[in-house]
Protein backbone atom coordinates (compact mmCIF):
# COMPACT_ATOMS: atom_id res chain seq x y z
CA UNK A 1 0.00 0.00 0.00
CA UNK A 2 0.87 3.69 -0.73
CA UNK A 3 0.51 6.13 2.16
CA UNK A 4 0.45 10.14 0.86
CA UNK A 5 0.93 11.76 3.78
CA UNK A 6 2.60 14.67 5.58
CA UNK A 7 5.05 14.42 8.37
CA UNK A 8 3.25 17.44 10.60
CA UNK A 9 -0.30 16.43 8.70
CA UNK A 10 -2.86 14.91 11.85
CA UNK A 11 -4.98 12.96 9.78
CA UNK A 12 -1.72 11.22 8.71
CA UNK A 13 -0.43 10.33 11.63
CA UNK A 14 -4.05 8.68 12.71
CA UNK A 15 -3.49 6.99 9.37
CA UNK A 16 0.32 5.87 9.96
CA UNK A 17 -0.07 4.75 13.83
CA UNK A 18 -2.98 2.39 12.40
CA UNK A 19 -1.09 1.13 9.53
CA UNK A 20 1.39 0.42 12.12
CA UNK A 21 -0.09 -0.90 15.02
CA UNK A 22 -2.25 -3.48 12.69
CA UNK A 23 1.36 -4.21 11.44
CA UNK A 24 0.52 -3.42 7.68
CA UNK A 25 3.55 -2.68 5.06
CA UNK A 26 3.20 0.51 3.27
CA UNK A 27 5.28 2.75 1.69
CA UNK A 28 4.87 6.83 2.23
CA UNK A 29 4.80 9.03 -0.19
CA UNK A 30 5.30 12.86 0.76
CA UNK A 31 2.84 15.42 -0.15
CA UNK A 32 4.13 18.79 0.49
CA UNK A 33 1.43 21.28 2.27
CA UNK A 34 3.41 23.83 2.91
CA UNK A 35 4.75 23.95 -0.72
CA UNK A 36 0.73 23.83 -1.98
CA UNK A 37 1.52 20.03 -3.22
CA UNK A 38 -1.92 19.00 -1.95
CA UNK A 39 -3.58 21.67 -4.72
CA UNK A 40 -1.21 20.38 -7.76
CA UNK A 41 -3.42 18.74 -10.59
CA UNK A 42 -1.05 15.33 -10.03
CA UNK A 43 -2.37 15.03 -6.43
CA UNK A 44 -6.10 16.08 -7.33
CA UNK A 45 -6.07 13.34 -9.52
CA UNK A 46 -5.55 11.05 -6.71
CA UNK A 47 -7.72 12.81 -3.99
CA UNK A 48 -9.95 15.97 -5.56
CA UNK A 49 -10.24 16.85 -1.55
CA UNK A 50 -6.77 18.25 -1.98
CA UNK A 51 -5.85 17.02 1.42
CA UNK A 52 -3.75 14.13 3.07
CA UNK A 53 -4.19 11.15 3.82
CA UNK A 54 -4.68 9.08 0.67
CA UNK A 55 -4.03 5.49 0.63
CA UNK A 56 -3.71 3.52 -2.41
CA UNK A 57 -4.23 0.05 -1.73
CA UNK A 58 -2.25 -2.90 -3.49
CA UNK A 59 -4.70 -3.62 -6.38
CA UNK A 60 -4.68 0.47 -6.95
CA UNK A 61 -7.89 1.63 -5.27
CA UNK A 62 -7.74 4.87 -3.69
CA UNK A 63 -9.39 5.47 -0.35
CA UNK A 64 -9.90 9.44 1.23
CA UNK A 65 -10.84 10.89 3.95
CA UNK A 66 -8.82 9.30 7.47
CA UNK A 67 -11.85 8.49 9.38
CA UNK A 68 -13.22 5.94 6.14
CA UNK A 69 -9.52 5.02 5.70
CA UNK A 70 -9.31 3.98 9.25
CA UNK A 71 -12.97 2.23 9.00
CA UNK A 72 -11.92 0.46 6.26
CA UNK A 73 -8.64 -1.12 8.02
CA UNK A 74 -10.41 -2.06 11.00
CA UNK A 75 -13.06 -4.25 8.49
CA UNK A 76 -10.13 -5.70 6.59
CA UNK A 77 -7.75 -5.37 9.49
CA UNK A 78 -9.51 -6.28 12.56
CA UNK A 79 -6.76 -7.02 14.94
CA UNK A 80 -5.49 -5.42 17.14
CA UNK A 81 -9.19 -4.01 17.18
CA UNK A 82 -9.39 0.32 17.44
CA UNK A 83 -13.20 0.36 18.23
CA UNK A 84 -14.54 -2.38 20.45
CA UNK A 85 -17.26 -4.51 19.72
CA UNK A 86 -20.48 -3.52 21.70
CA UNK A 87 -22.22 -0.58 19.62
CA UNK A 88 -23.16 1.42 22.98
CA UNK A 89 -19.21 1.55 23.51
CA UNK A 90 -17.92 1.93 20.08
CA UNK A 91 -20.77 4.72 19.24
CA UNK A 92 -19.01 6.54 22.97
CA UNK A 93 -14.96 5.75 20.87
CA UNK A 94 -16.37 7.52 17.94
CA UNK A 95 -17.63 10.17 19.53
CA UNK A 96 -14.97 11.26 21.15
CA UNK A 97 -12.45 10.58 17.87
CA UNK A 98 -15.01 12.66 15.85
CA UNK A 99 -14.56 15.56 18.56
CA UNK A 100 -11.04 15.71 17.32
CA UNK A 101 -12.06 14.88 13.77
CA UNK A 102 -14.55 16.44 13.39
CA UNK A 103 -14.73 19.46 15.72
CA UNK A 104 -11.47 20.77 16.24
CA UNK A 105 -9.63 19.24 12.98
CA UNK A 106 -11.50 20.97 10.17
CA UNK A 107 -11.70 24.62 11.80
CA UNK A 108 -7.85 24.33 12.46
CA UNK A 109 -7.11 23.02 9.39
CA UNK A 110 -3.68 24.97 7.02
CA UNK A 111 -6.81 26.18 4.37
CA UNK A 112 -8.95 27.72 7.15
CA UNK A 113 -5.81 29.19 8.95
CA UNK A 114 -4.12 30.36 5.24
CA UNK A 115 -8.07 31.83 4.50
CA UNK A 116 -7.70 33.70 8.00
CA UNK A 117 -4.77 35.38 7.44
CA UNK A 118 -5.83 36.03 3.57
CA UNK A 119 -8.77 37.96 5.15
CA UNK A 120 -6.18 40.41 7.14
CA UNK A 121 -6.00 38.49 10.65
CA UNK A 122 -3.13 38.21 12.20
CA UNK A 123 -0.41 35.18 12.95
CA UNK A 124 -1.18 35.81 16.60
CA UNK A 125 -4.76 36.07 15.64
CA UNK A 126 -4.59 32.79 13.88
CA UNK A 127 -2.74 31.26 16.98
CA UNK A 128 -5.56 32.39 19.28
CA UNK A 129 -8.32 30.84 16.97
CA UNK A 130 -6.59 27.45 16.68
CA UNK A 131 -5.74 27.17 20.43
CA UNK A 132 -9.76 28.27 21.27
CA UNK A 133 -10.92 25.49 18.99
CA UNK A 134 -8.13 23.26 20.70
CA UNK A 135 -9.49 24.31 24.59
CA UNK A 136 -13.23 24.00 23.46
CA UNK A 137 -12.47 20.48 21.44
CA UNK A 138 -10.03 18.89 24.67
CA UNK A 139 -12.66 20.15 27.37
CA UNK A 140 -15.20 18.54 25.66
CA UNK A 141 -13.17 15.47 24.97
CA UNK A 142 -11.90 14.74 28.20
CA UNK A 143 -15.12 14.83 29.70
CA UNK A 144 -16.16 11.90 26.70
CA UNK A 145 -13.61 9.58 28.00
CA UNK A 146 -13.40 7.47 30.45
CA UNK A 147 -11.32 8.34 33.59
CA UNK A 148 -10.09 4.99 34.97
CA UNK A 149 -8.38 3.74 31.88
CA UNK A 150 -4.73 3.53 30.80
CA UNK A 151 -5.70 4.77 27.34
CA UNK A 152 -8.88 6.89 26.64
CA UNK A 153 -11.51 3.77 26.92
CA UNK A 154 -9.35 0.87 27.70
CA UNK A 155 -5.83 -1.17 28.04
CA UNK A 156 -4.88 -0.32 24.65
CA UNK A 157 -4.93 2.68 22.56
CA UNK A 158 -8.10 2.71 20.20
CA UNK A 159 -9.81 5.06 17.91
CA UNK A 160 -9.79 8.39 20.02
CA UNK A 161 -6.62 7.81 21.59
CA UNK A 162 -5.12 8.11 17.59
CA UNK A 163 -7.02 11.11 17.04
CA UNK A 164 -5.51 12.55 20.51
CA UNK A 165 -2.10 12.02 19.87
CA UNK A 166 -2.35 13.72 17.05
CA UNK A 167 -4.22 17.00 18.21
CA UNK A 168 -1.81 17.17 21.17
CA UNK A 169 1.24 17.13 19.14
CA UNK A 170 -0.57 20.25 17.14
CA UNK A 171 -1.85 21.74 20.79
CA UNK A 172 2.30 22.15 21.97
CA UNK A 173 3.12 23.71 18.87
CA UNK A 174 1.19 26.29 18.61
CA UNK A 175 1.08 27.05 22.59
CA UNK A 176 -2.31 25.84 23.97
CA UNK A 177 -2.50 25.61 27.28
CA UNK A 178 -2.62 22.18 28.18
CA UNK A 179 -2.72 22.36 32.27
CA UNK A 180 -6.53 21.78 32.55
CA UNK A 181 -6.30 18.50 30.25
CA UNK A 182 -3.65 16.38 32.60
CA UNK A 183 -5.34 13.01 32.08
CA UNK A 184 -5.51 13.70 28.14
CA UNK A 185 -1.11 14.38 28.64
CA UNK A 186 -1.16 11.20 30.41
CA UNK A 187 -2.62 8.98 27.46
CA UNK A 188 -0.68 10.83 25.23
CA UNK A 189 2.37 9.99 27.30
CA UNK A 190 1.47 6.07 27.12
CA UNK A 191 0.69 6.27 23.67
CA UNK A 192 4.43 7.64 22.58
CA UNK A 193 5.57 5.21 24.55
CA UNK A 194 4.62 2.33 22.35
CA UNK A 195 6.31 1.63 18.88
CA UNK A 196 4.38 1.30 16.79
CA UNK A 197 3.13 5.13 17.63
CA UNK A 198 6.14 6.21 18.07
CA UNK A 199 6.79 5.48 14.44
CA UNK A 200 4.05 7.37 13.11
CA UNK A 201 4.93 10.77 15.38
CA UNK A 202 5.96 13.40 13.04
CA UNK A 203 9.58 13.89 13.59
CA UNK A 204 9.78 10.36 12.81
CA UNK A 205 8.86 11.03 8.98
CA UNK A 206 11.06 10.74 5.99
CA UNK A 207 9.80 14.06 4.91
CA UNK A 208 10.03 15.90 8.79
CA UNK A 209 12.43 18.90 8.27
N1 LIG B 1 -11.26 15.45 6.60
C1 LIG B 1 -10.05 15.11 5.91
C2 LIG B 1 -9.09 16.27 6.03
C3 LIG B 1 -7.82 16.09 5.22
C4 LIG B 1 -6.95 17.32 5.35
O1 LIG B 1 -7.38 18.42 4.99
N2 LIG B 1 -5.73 17.14 5.89
C5 LIG B 1 -4.88 18.27 6.09
C6 LIG B 1 -3.62 17.90 6.85
S1 LIG B 1 -3.92 17.42 8.52
C7 LIG B 1 -4.46 18.83 4.76
O2 LIG B 1 -4.06 18.10 3.89
N3 LIG B 1 -4.58 20.16 4.61
C8 LIG B 1 -4.20 20.80 3.41
C9 LIG B 1 -4.71 22.23 3.35
O3 LIG B 1 -5.35 22.68 4.30
O4 LIG B 1 -4.42 22.87 2.33
C10 LIG B 1 -9.45 13.82 6.50
O5 LIG B 1 -9.73 13.51 7.66
O6 LIG B 1 -8.75 13.10 5.78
Amino acid sequence: MKLYSYWRSTTSLRLRAALNLKGLAHEIVPVDLVAGDQRSEAYRAVNPGQGVPALVLDDGTVLTQSMAILDYLETVHPQPPLLPQDPVARAHVKAAADQIALDIHPVNNLKVINRLRSMGHSQDEAVAWMNHWMTEGFTAFQALIRADTPFCFSDAPGLADLCLVGQLYNARRWGCDLAPFARLVEIDRRCQGIDAIARAMPEAQPDAT
